[in-house]
């Protein structure tokens, strides 16, 4: 038997030592608190005496027996947990490396995906590259336009010319195309002259000019009777002006200053083969002078009636001119002053959008000579630029 005494400051103290020294076996055989020996223990805290026994033979056996279980139970832990741990590392390190070939992959990817954003970026802009020169040709090639502009035709007519030359992008096939359109298009007048005319249009265009050349021309080179009617009574030194040309020519004139004086005029004139009538030139804008005009030349009841238009006119002036005169029924067109010009789309512009066939064109200040019979190839040559004046 093993008896031992054990001096601690609590139970729990003595237990552990017990077991520890003695093992499990052991017994606790008494417990008593006590002081310390000596002066000093009065003042220190009382202590538990504890005294266990045990037989010895248990104490060897029973320990070792404990020891090598606990060692077993220790090792198959420690086992385990190194199992455990190993296991997880093992996952752990699959899950690193998947992760790392992972963001291999990732990497492998971003690096892939930016080489093919780097060669996307510049297929777009091969692309855009390609797409604006092709734009620039598209704009290049747009003879139409450029002819047009060129030729002085104005450009509301492009959409009309271009549904007929749509699919043509040489430069040569779209002039060629557009003189062909136009030379269907574009009307001449070449009736002979005869019965009353009378020339109406804007101040200045060349009107009484145009009378005097036109009685020169059927007059002398004719040898037609041809006589003068002027109703301009406006301008200091008009009438003077178609009276000299009379004269020298030694053709009839007479000068007009209300209905009555037309209706008698044209009368005493009822046997000449062409009688020229001149008038003041107005305004179109002006209706009252528009209406007064239409109402003398009623009186007259002239034959034809000429819009005289200047070819150096400007695109809105035209068209006001046009519409302006509208109400005066003209139906044949002279167009002047084309020597004074370098293009002369204005002969299409004109008969376009009047409507109304080219007679003349007056090509200088000269009397009787600078005058035309307007025929398609010369006013087409003209247009196209392939003559001049
Ligand atoms: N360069 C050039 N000048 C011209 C032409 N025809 C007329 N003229 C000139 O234009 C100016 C006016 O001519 P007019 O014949 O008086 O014009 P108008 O239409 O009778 O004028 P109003 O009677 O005032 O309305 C004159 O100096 C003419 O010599 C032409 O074909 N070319
Ligand atoms: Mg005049």
């Amino acid at each position: 038997m093993v008896i031992k005494k054990y001096l601690v400051s609590n139970m729990n103290e003595a237990l552990t030592m017990i077991r520890s020294e003695l093992g499990k076996n052991a017994v606790i055989i008494t417990q008593r608190k006590v002081r310390k020996e000596g002066v000093l223990g009065i003042f220190k805290p009382k202590l538990i005496e504890v005294t266990a026994a045990v037989e010895n033979s248990k104490i060897v056996r029973n320990t070792n027996l404990d020891e090598k279980k606990d060692m077993e139970n220790s090792i198959n832990s420690i086992k385990k947990l190194m199992e455990e741990k190993l296991s997880n590392k093992s996952i752990d390190d699959k899950k690193l490396n998947n992760k790392i070939d992972n963001n291999k992959l990732i990497e492998n990817t971003n690096e892939t995906s930016n080489e093919e954003v780097v060669k996307l970026r510049n297929e777009i802009s091969d692309i855009k590259e390609i797409l604006n020169k092709t734009l620039i040709k598209t704009e290049k090639i747009d003879y139409l336009h450029e002819l047009l502009k060129e030729l002085d035709i104005y450009e509301q007519f492009y959409d009309e010319f271009k549904e007929k030359i749509k699919n043509i992008n040489d430069k040569e096939e779209v002039r060629h195309s557009l003189r062909e359109i136009i030379d269907k298009e574009i009307t001449i007048d070449t009736e002979e002259l005869k019965g009353k005319i009378v020339l109406v249009g804007p101040t200045g265009v060349g009107k009484t000019t145009t009378i005097a050349k036109l009685a020169g021309k059927l007059a002398l080179k004719e040898g037609k009777k041809v006589g003068l009617i002027t109703v301009d009574t406006y301008r200091i030194g008009a009438v003077d002006q178609l009276k000299t040309y009379a004269e020298i020519m030694d053709i009839d004139f007479k000068v007009v200053l209300n209905n009555k004086e037309m209706v008698e005029a044209v009368q005493a004139m009822k046997d000449l083969d062409v009688i020229l009538i001149d008038s003041t030139g107005r305004s179109s804008k002006n209706i009252m002078q528009i209406k007064e005009l239409k109402n003398l030349i009623g009186k007259a009841e002239v034959d034809s009636t000429y819009l005289v238009i200047s070819g150096t006119t400007k695109n809105k002036d035209l068209k006001n001119i046009i519409e302006g005169y509208k109400g005066l029924e003209y139906n044949k067109i002279i167009i002047t002053k084309l020597d004074e010009t370098t293009s002369y789309g204005n002969i299409y512009n004109l008969q376009k959008l009047s409507g109304k066939p080219i007679r003349y064109l007056t090509v200088g200040q000269n009397v009787p000579d600078d005058i035309i019979d307007a025929k398609k190839e010369k006013v087409l040559d003209l247009l196209f630029l392939e003559e001049c004046i």
